[in-house]
């Protein structure tokens, strides 16, 4: 029988380490990611079926762009090993800000499913989420747990063994980031995509919004591959860059930051949150 494999990806303090913990209790091997001196924890899960998976605990990141070691191991890893679910944890009581990575995840197309983790502290602060609603928006399961008490965790795991089993193909989100952007962002891919580049398994358009973004390891990656592509793109960001500082005095990264936040405030505005006026917390 084949091995599932299942990375846990998502920000700090989200639960990784607690989630990862719970399934596979001792079973655990722990290495170094090849290169760097960033830990790589591995460990084996059986679910009810009896089919086996290896769970990766990815480090922990607040993005995807290459501001630092970690984020630059956890998407190597989700492009380069295809894992073939990812467990996107989240920390329920602080959602918006952890959304943030999700959206990247979702935006990098990988099959996923969403843990709303720490629904137990949410709840403490009246807060109520609907997960099927958010699941309808984001179009990914989501599935209410708890990590330290493993409640909700059979479900996680069934949702992941489905996504699993159903072996897709990578379905990138596109958000749009403006009429600037976007039209960058479609002149670079077109660019990438009708030449001798390299993809290292991303999209073309992914490429691009990192070349935007001022990622410095996909951009030394793509100086390496083809020098004279590598220059078209930056040339082009150059231009979107000047255009933005003067019509708008913001730069690229703003722009894309932003626009990433609009649509996940646009997806939780939608009836996904509900704050609940405790009369029982009031002293
Ligand atoms: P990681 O950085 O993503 O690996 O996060 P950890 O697994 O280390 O968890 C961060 C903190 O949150 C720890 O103190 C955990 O005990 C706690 N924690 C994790 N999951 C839950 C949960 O579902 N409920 C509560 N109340 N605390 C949790
Ligand atoms: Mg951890
Ligand atoms: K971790």
């Amino acid at each position: 029988a084949t091995t599932i494999t299942i990375a846990l990806a998502g920000n700090p303090n989200a639960g990784k380490t607690t989630l990862f913990n719970t399934l596979t209790g001792a079973r655990q091997h722990v290495g170094n990611y090849p290169g760097v001196t960033v830990e790589k924890k591995e460990g084996g899960y059986t679910f009810p079926t009896g089919e086996v998976a290896t769970i990766i605990d990815l480090p922990g990141t607040y993005s995807l762009t290459a501001y630092s070691v970690e984020e630059v191991v956890a998407r190597d890893y989700l492009v380069q090993e295809k894992p073939d679910v990812v467990i996107n944890i989240t920390d329920a009581s602080n959602l918006e800000r952890n959304l943030y990575l999700s959206a990247q995840l979702l935006e990098l197309g990988v099959p996923m499913i969403i843990a709303l983790n720490m629904i137990d502290v949410a709840r403490d602060r009246g807060i109520t989420l609907d997960a099927q609603r958010l699941s309808a928006l984001l179009k990914v399961p989501v599935v209410p747990i708890i990590a330290r008490s493993g409640k909700g965790t059979p479900e996680l795991m069934e949702a992941a063994l489905e996504v699993a089993r159903e072996n897709g193909p990578w379905n990138p989100l596109h958000i749009s980031y403006g009429e600037d952007v976007d039209l960058a962002l479609q002149t670079m891919a077109q660019q990438i995509s009708t030449s001798d580049f390299m993809t290292d398994n991303y999209t073309p358009r992914w490429l691009a919004l990192k070349y935007l973004e001022g990622d410095s390891q996909i951009q030394e990656k793509g100086y390496r591959h083809n020098p004279v592509v590598d220059a078209e793109l930056k040339e082009i960001v150059t231009r979107v860059g000047e255009h933005l500082h003067k019509t708008m005095e913001t730069y690229p990264e703003a722009i894309i930051a932003d626009h990433r936040y609009g649509y996940i405030k646009s997806v939780l505005r939608q009836e996904v949150i509900t704050h609940k006026f405790d009369i029982d917390r009031l002293h």
